[in-house]
């Protein structure tokens, strides 16, 4: 742990600018006012108090969800300073909650360890809040303040009650304000539960309690792991059948910088990379994560080549093939990170590449040497990725000479548009033939491109690219995209902007969408996360009164509109059952035309969950999928008719 190296000083705060500012562009400062905004204000507050933890001086975080939604956020630690700012001549505590840009952290003789996506603090939470109120424990006094509306204090600091000597820390309660956050002003427990979760396994011992005192959903729970980073992999590593049973764990620290490493590989195809620096999820990576990928490789070609795995003259291991069925998580923990590009999700800092890879590789190689039934294991794994490898590649080749990925007018299925620029094509991947016939009727052929699919295609979550390059409709669906595949996969070359699945409301059709989003996602996932991917919404029913014909999405918009038509009218109602039923008038004025359609856009916000749902959907193991399954029964609808 690095442990800050000054006292704070009340002169560090440094004056910036007034709160007005955040109000009138709240964006700038916190991303979005959505609700993925509205949680932010919750970590700025909780990184607060994670930094004391990291100081060494708090063991207990408290999140409470309030009846109002409000939230409250306690901690044990030696609670923020009370004493008068010289510089502004307030405490520091209003201090630090008034005044942009203020904090220990940016006053030169601390740092701030933790920190959320724009590290902008309390100060910004205050200003975006209809109210906020702390209360400080400290020195056996009880201190109170309280601002509202955006940062205006109307009960400046003042002691208001003793505590016993150990009592010490900090509460903080906060409203957002809902004229700034006019999509919501709701709290959702999931969300918050798991960066929780996470921020827990990223600081072995610290104890968060997260509390919903919402009317009806009352709930408590407490997240504190001992193990740190590998209770993390346990839990990464839970529903998959692992290799080795000893997770492999290891530490250091170089020039004030820390770089913890823990990995166990399991029997899958796929690989998941975490990558954190000061407990911000580096989603895009960066030098320490290049570090350890480029050790990694290198250690275990040299074990494998010192030990007769790989024979003299035989092709080394690709980071591909090391990384086959691997779940691997690295934090670093660094003084002064540097944070690059367009989402700041990558850490630039050059130093950190060589720092990262010494310390892993010193880790990882004596792990190798002292565990040689375990090392066994994970070269063979290694070896047998290689040769699938191979094997794939003469698979693309042998298609590639009869014309398969070749972009040829002679593969039939394909109806193209005439548009050749990608950002104004689409390719809507529709189910069953007599759709995609009608599709073919009804699309915009200058930008719409109609790819029916005949079978259910292969399920990728238990086939290697060898086997998935074998399937004619994974072949169809890899031509026509134009990215390539595997290590030839180049995003630059998506021949459409917008790849949109069209399959029926039932359980063929979701079984159909699963097959091809876990297609999508294990080997076409730059297209997922680059926001290509969507999810056509063909209307559930029509409803025919007078000349008048309402396409209705669901069963709920059914119940109200019937409800809104004058009591007396006359209608007919006629339950579509698949898209082969629609004529394609019908299908281009409710699913197709851009003017009317609904499209449901697929995103990962989260490749913790994502991984796990499509091992549990798709994956080898029935039992975690029966708990879905069931845990989840209530979410489903329109189950068979
Ligand atoms: C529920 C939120 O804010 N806890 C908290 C904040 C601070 C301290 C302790 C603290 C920091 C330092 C010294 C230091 C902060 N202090 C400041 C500032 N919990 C929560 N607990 N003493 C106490 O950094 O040296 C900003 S945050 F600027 F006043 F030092």
């Amino acid at each position: 742990m690095i442990k800050k190296e000054e006292h704070y000083n009340d002169d560090d705060i440094q004056v910036l600018e007034g709160l007005e500012a955040v109000r009138k562009r709240p964006g700038m400062y916190i991303g979005t006012t959505s609700s993925r905004g509205l949680h932010h204000l919750v970590w700025e507050i909780v990184d607060n108090a994670i930094d004391e933890a990291l100081a060494g001086y708090c063991d207990d975080i408290e999140i409470i969800i309030n009846e109002d939604n409000s939230i409250t956020i306690k901690d044990d630690g030696r609670g923020i300073p009370t004493g008068i700012n010289s510089k502004t001549g307030l405490s520091t505590v209003e201090t630090v909650y008034t005044v942009l840009h203020a904090g220990g952290k940016f006053g030169g003789g601390s740092y701030k360890v933790s920190g959320g996506l724009h590290g902008v603090g309390a100060s910004v939470v205050n200003a975006l809040s209809s109210f906020v109120e702390v209360t400080i424990y400290q020195n056996e006094k009880i201190f109170y303040v309280r601002f509202e509306n955006g940062g205006t204090t109307v009960n400046s600091l003042k002691e208001v009650g003793k505590c016993d000597k150990e009592r010490t820390g900090t509460t903080v309660t906060f409203k957002p304000d809902p004229t700034i956050f006019t999509d919501t002003t709701t709290f959702d427990y999931e969300v918050l539960k798991t960066r929780v979760r996470e921020l827990a396994f990223l600081n072995k011992g610290l104890r968060i309690i997260l509390c919903d005192d919402r009317e009806i959903e009352k709930k408590k729970e407490e997240f504190l792991y001992e193990g740190g980073l590998k209770s993390y992999i346990q839990y990464l590593n839970k529903n998959k059948n692992t290799i080795h049973e000893q997770i492999i764990h290891l530490e250091g620290i170089i020039d004030n910088i820390s770089i913890e490493v823990a990995m166990q590989y399991n029997d899958s195809y796929n690989n998941l990379l975490l990558s954190f620096v000061n407990n911000i999820n580096t989603h895009d990576g960066g030098t320490h994560e290049e570090g350890v990928r480029n050790a990694l490789t290198r250690i275990i070609n040299n074990y494998g080549k010192s030990h007769k795995y790989i024979k003299d003259g035989e092709e080394s291991l690709t980071g591909d093939d090391v990384r086959e069925g691997l779940v691997l998580i690295v934090s670093c923990k660094h003084p002064n990170p540097q944070f690059e590009g367009q989402t700041k999700g990558r850490l630039g800092n050059t130093e950190v590449r060589k720092i990262s890879g010494d310390i892993f590789a010193e880790g990882f190689d004596r792990f190798l040497m002292e565990n040689p039934d375990s090392a066994k294991k994970i070269l063979e794994k290694c070896l047998t990725a290689s040769r699938a490898r191979l094997a794939a590649k003469k698979a693309r080749e042998l298609t590639r000479r009869k014309g398969g990925l070749e972009l040829t007018n002679q593969w039939g299925k394909l109806t193209d548009c005439i548009s050749k620029d990608p950002k104004e094509s689409e390719i809507f991947l529709v189910e069953g033939d007599s759709a995609g016939g009608s599709a073919k009727t009804a699309r915009n052929n200058e930008s719409q491109a109609v790819l029916p699919l005949r079978g259910k295609i292969l399920n990728v979550e238990k086939a290697r690219l060898d086997r998935a390059l074998a399937n004619e409709e994974i072949r169809t669906i890899i031509t026509a995209f134009g990215t390539g595949i595997g290590d030839e996969f180049d995003l630059e070359k998506l021949r459409y902007h917008k790849i949109i699945i069209m399959t029926d409301a039932d359980v063929d059709g979701s079984h159909i969408r699963t097959l091809l989003l876990t297609l999508f996602y294990r080997f076409f996932k730059p297209i997922v996360e680059g926001g290509h991917v969507y999810a056509a919404q063909p209307p559930l029913y029509s409803i025919k009164h007078g000349k008048t014909t309402k396409y209705i999405l669901s069963d709920e918009e059914l119940n109200e509109y019937i409800e809104s038509l004058p009591s007396n009218t006359k209608f007919i109602q006629n339950r579509f059952k698949g898209l082969g039923e629609m004529n394609a008038e019908d299908l281009r004025d409710t699913t197709m035309n851009i003017q009317n359609r609904v499209l449901k856009q697929i995103t990962v916000d989260d490749v913790v969950e994502a991984d796990k749902i499509f091992e549990v959907l798709m994956g080898e193991n029935v039992e975690p999928r029966r708990e879905f399954i069931e845990a989840n029964a209530t979410y489903a609808q329109n189950i068979d008719y």
